[in-house]
């Protein structure tokens, strides 16, 4: 049995007993197209991207995963911070992402190759269906902050995803 009822929010989260991931520059450096920017930001010090807040869950195909991330606002070079971006791995299943404050673009790429980008801000839906990878940009100069929920059994597929450099085009 499962229930509960809590504010959508990090702090509420944590206490709730939510698993705090942070990334940080050095953990996705290739990801970016300007590397000699990067190199420059790693020299003072290796800057958080984002943090994401997992509550825990089964890895059941009946439950949710309802993450909520916080993504700084910040440029690697003239490329603002981003997620690392994945496919789900089959059975690909969609995502939602849901704005909770701060805005930016939800960037998704099939596997043919079409890249499309979704406003992402507070009070907004976007909503990727299976088959798109995804990756959340920070275009803003505030945190933005969303709530992502998908299927818990979801496998995260970096891997592919990484190959397909979609990236935030000025
Ligand atoms: C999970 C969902 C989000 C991301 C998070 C970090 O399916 O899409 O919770 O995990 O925004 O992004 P990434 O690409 O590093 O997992
Ligand atoms: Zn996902």
């Amino acid at each position: 049995e499962k229930l509960f009822s809590i504010p959508l929010l990090p702090a509420d989260y944590e206490t709730y007993g939510a698993l705090k991931t942070v990334r940080r520059l050095s953990q996705m450096k290739s990801l970016y197209a300007d590397q000699e920017a990067a190199d420059r930001l790693l020299e003072n010090g290796d800057p958080v991207i984002y943090e994401v807040y997992e509550l825990p869950h089964p890895n059941d195909e009946t439950d949710l995963l309802v993450n909520i991330t916080v993504l700084y606002p910040g440029y690697v070079g003239d490329e603002p911070y981003m997620t690392k971006g994945h496919f789900h791995r089959e059975p690909d299943t969609a995502e939602a992402v849901i704005g909770l404050s701060g805005e930016g673009e939800l960037l998704v790429q099939n596997r043919e190759g079409e890249l499309r980008s979704l406003k992402v801000a507070a009070g907004r839906i976007s909503y990727a269906g299976g088959g798109w990878a995804h990756r959340v940009v920070n275009t803003g100069s505030e945190n933005l902050v969303f709530f992502a929920v998908s299927g818990a059994n979801i496998v995260h597929d970096y891997e592919t995803a990484a190959e397909l450099n979609f990236k935030k085009r000025q």
